[in-house]
Formats: C-alpha cells, structure tokens, sequence
C-alpha cells in the first residue's frame, strides 16, 4: 500500500482503491512497528474515494513530517570506484576503499524535513560547486523501535567538486538547502521489498534524455538491517527517520547537473519521483 501526503491531507491507495486520511498526523500514523496491519484493519472499514485518484505533482508533498534524513554511503562498488576516482588528487581515494571493507558502514546526517523537498519541486545545486549529480537512492523508513516499515525513492543530491576537494568537507557536499527530494509516497508493503527491486534514473535536458542509468538492490554491499543496527546504536528518534541507502548509479565523470534538468527516479513499487534542477 501507498501513503500520499497531499495539500489536503494522507491519502491511501491500497488494491487498487484510494482513501483519505485515516488520521492527519503523519509523525503519529507512519511510526507503528505494525503499519501494515494496522492500515489494513482501518481501511477494511473505511469508504474508498475517487476523489483521490489520480494524484497530480502539485497536490503532493514529500512524505516526512518531523523526521531526520540520514545517509549510507559507498553501498556498491560503483560509488566506491567513482569516489576513488574523484578524490584521488587530494589524496583522500583510499579512504572509500576501506569504508567498502569495513565493518562499519558510512553514515551520515543528511537533512532536516525542512532541507527536504517533494515531487515536483526543485532540489538545488550549490553556487559554489562546479560539478553536481543526483543520487537515486532507495530511502528506508524506519520506526522509532528500529523496525523498517516503509520506503520511498530518494535523491541525495551532492557536489563531486567539494566532495572530491577533501573527504573532511562531506558535510558540505552533502547537505544544504534542496539538497534531499523524496516522494512520491511511502510505500508500505507487507513484507520487505524484493532484492530484484529497480532503481532507474534518468536526466533530461532540453527533452532529450542526457543520462540513463539502472541497477537492482541486490547489487548492494550491506544489508538493510545492517545499515539501521548501526544507526541506531546511539541515535534515537521520536518520531522515527528516513535512511538513504546508497548510490549505484554514478554518471561519467564529465557529466554535470545544469539548472533546468529534470531528474526522473523511479523504483520497481514505489514509483517515480520528478524535481527539476534549480540553483
Ligand atoms: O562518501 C561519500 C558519499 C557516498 C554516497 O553518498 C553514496 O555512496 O551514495
Ligand atoms: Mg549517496
């Protein structure tokens, strides 16, 4: 099933049929350790609608409420290697090979709700970075008890200059304003999503598409519960947070985000998150 936060309040598409709201306090509603079965029970007594069809971009909005955005990082061999690359003139390439190995993954803090933007809107590229790409990331939502309930598509948006000039400038690389969209909706499925899911982005420019790409989760170095075991030895959250699990997708390394590119993400269940590039 499929959580909408809209203008006008959530909306849940479940088998085919739509229902608003079950209650309007999102914080509230998404952190159950049983939100499968908790909405199953609600909505098998609830009056579909077709008013909630058919959900245009701008009647949406990203799916978080008062949660963190946290982030994996060098998940699969191809963020690994195109970070190594990157970095290697600063010196800072071995540190990505040692993450891949290590024990304990990378992870970061990514953004408050109020960095994030949602379907349709414009994430940004800094002003003081001169090569930038989107990184299509399947996003856990995770309760405050650790259970992973939920998923949306993400795009962890980050500036390959900075990144690259020093390891120790992540942060700034990584987190500013429009730097984080998720969306369409959180996808709450009854059992844990599928290895073969797809992640596919594409770019386009000027109606043409500039850069396609696609890999399967399963590609993926960690697991799921792996990288939330970690998150939450020493984090708590009152309301439950959000966690980026990692890029497989890397453009060339010539490739760069122009104001007025449109970046497509689409995961296999969750659908398709749009935003265009603003600066
Ligand atoms: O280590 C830098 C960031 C890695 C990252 O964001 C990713 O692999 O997706
Ligand atoms: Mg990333």
């Amino acid at each position: 099933m499929k959580l909408f936060k809209t203008r006008s309040g959530i909306v849940v598409e479940h088998q085919h049929q739509c229902y608003l709201a079950l209650s309007d306090d999102w914080d509230t509603l998404v952190n159950r350790d049983d939100l499968y079965p908790f909405l199953s029970q609600r909505l098998a007594e609830a009056t579909p609608s077709d008013q909630y069809r058919g959900l245009t971009e701008n009647q949406l909005q990203a799916p978080i409420g008062k949660q963190e955005v946290w982030a994996s990082g060098v998940t699969y061999l191809r963020s690994r290697n195109a970070r190594m690359e990157e970095s290697k003139k600063s010196g800072g390439d071995n540190f990505y090979d040692r993450v891949y190995d290590a024990e304990r993954p990378e992870l970061f803090f990514k953004a408050t709700a109020e960095r994030v933007v949602g379907p349709g809107d414009a994430v940004r590229i800094r002003k003081d970075s001169t090569w930038n790409v989107p990184e299509p990331e399947l996003t856990l939502f995770i309760t405050s008890a650790g259970k992973i309930v939920g998923y949306t598509c993400g795009n962890d948006m980050s500036s390959r200059s900075i990144e690259g000039e020093n390891p120790l400038y992540l942060p700034q690389a990584k987190s500013y304003d429009g730097s984080a969209a998720l969306g369409p909706c959180l996808y709450v499925p009854e059992a844990p999503i599928t290895p073969d899911t797809k992640i596919q982005l594409d770019i386009i420019r000027d109606d043409q598409a500039v850069f396609t790409g696609s890999i399967a989760i399963d590609q993926m170095k960690r697991q799921h519960t792996e990288l939330v075991s970690f998150l939450f030895r020493e984090c708590s959250f009152a309301n439950g947070c959000y966690l980026m699990t990692g890029t497989g997708i890397v453009p060339p390394d010539d490739f760069t985000l122009r104001v007025g590119d449109e970046i497509r993400i689409t995961i296999d269940s969750i659908g398709t998150l749009t935003n265009v590039v603003a600066m």
